[in-house]
């Protein structure tokens, strides 16, 4: 039986300006290319016949010429590959956007713009659906023309594709990201839907007999993308789709919380985490990005150094921590200490029904630090 060989991907972000990782911005943004250059490398490799890029591929519609150059070039150093674009909400296809260039891309690549329309591609035996964003915004579904795609998908052999960015919803569902409703591709005669826009990938469902996924962005573009990052690639034929995930991210971005109530120091937490991340992440821990959260209680007197902690993981791409351990102490106890720290806790102890334990147990902890060492200003202490 005929079969084609896919790479889907989406949101790429190309040139996505980061804010909140200061020096490393920059390096960061050139990771977006980077793993375009892997996605080409793996359809040369993998010998892809069908690259599907469902919206997104750029961060805005407007990018440098250098970039699109990049882009470009890429793209034509695949001519073996059929490269199929959606543009997105990021990248729509605007009359002045890079989408509307005349002759600018190589003939392998097939742009979508505006409403639902389709392309045939003899050569493998595809019959491709797609629709193009024209604008940030669609409160109208761009997929339709089911009809068609029945009809066509009824007629040979030829596989029908389909590559969309869009917000998949039930029915009644209302998204300004054009709404894609799973009663429409139900049995739409599409062998596979290539979905983008969300960026927490999905596994491949099916409505009916049409297999969908979104295949979620390829770089996280903050602490709210986690984890590992990548495409789908695998083979579609009239009757079945298989996909396997394969990972494509330069780095990833890895939110954790470690308790450190066995530590007695500032550079013994450093060692203690490294070890963590060393086992959690593997050996090339450092290329990763970190929000770490050091939890615990406070047996021994000590203060943290968040600046001495980030110091030791200077070979870390980029870290940002914060220390919420809990002291354990006896505040009664403590009433009864003849030095600020006893003043403090009878004073705490006189308003303790007044406010709520939440309140009471962070002034608590505040206080005793202050007392103990210092606070940080940016001590982020969550209500
Ligand atoms: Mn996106």
């Amino acid at each position: 039986m005929r079969a084609v060989k896919i790479l889907h991907c989406a949101d790429l972000h190309l040139g996505a300006r980061l804010k909140n990782l200061g020096s490393r911005a920059a390096k960061r943004q050139q990771d977006y290319m980077k793993t375009l250059e892997l996605i080409v490398t793996v359809c040369k490799e993998e010998e892809i016949q069908l690259l599907l890029i469902a919206g997104d591929l750029f961060d805005s519609s407007k990018q440098s010429n250098e970039l699109l150059e990049e882009v470009r070039a890429l793209f034509a150093s695949i001519p073996d590959t059929y490269i199929a674009v959606a543009p997105g909400n990021h990248d729509p296809a605007t009359v002045d956007s890079c989408y509307e260039k005349k002759g600018f891309w190589s003939d392998n690549v097939i742009i979508f713009s505006g409403e639902m329309t389709d392309h045939e591609i003899p050569a493998l035996g595809v019959r491709l659906w797609g629709a193009g964003m024209t604008e940030g915004y669609s409160l109208k579904s761009l997929f339709h023309r089911e009809q068609s795609i029945r009809e066509a998908a009824a007629y040979d052999d030829e596989i029908q594709i389909g590559v969309l960015h869009g917000d998949l919803i039930s029915a009644g569902g209302r998204s300004e990201y054009n709404p894609v409703y799973k009663e429409d591709i139900r049995d739409c005669g599409l062998q596979y839907l290539a979905l983008g826009h969300i960026h927490k990938r999905s596994e491949p469902e099916w409505e009916g007999s049409c297999c969908y996924a979104y295949s979620g962005s390829t770089e996280g573009l903050g602490f709210d993308e986690t984890g590992e990052k990548g495409v789908y690639i695998g083979l579609v034929t009239k009757s079945s789709c298989s996909l396997s995930f394969f990972p494509v991210c330069q780095r990833r971005f890895v939110r954790c919380e470690i308790d450190i109530s066995t530590v007695t120091g500032t550079k013994q937490a450093a060692a203690f985490v490294r070890s963590f991340l060393q086992v959690q992440q593997g050996e090339r821990f450092e290329r990763h990005l970190y929000d770490i959260k050091l939890k615990g209680e406070q047996k021994n007197i000590w203060s943290f150094d968040a600046a001495a902690f980030l110091a030791e993981f200077d070979d870390v791409f980029y870290m940002k921590v914060r220390e919420q351990r809990q002291l354990s102490c006896d505040l009664e106890q403590l009433a009864d200490e003849i030095s600020l720290r006893g003043i403090f806790a009878r004073r705490m102890l006189l308003i303790k029904d007044k406010i709520s334990k939440d309140q009471f147990e962070t002034a608590v902890q505040i206080g005793l630090k202050a007392m103990n060492g210092r606070v940080d200003y940016s001590e982020d202490y969550e209500t």
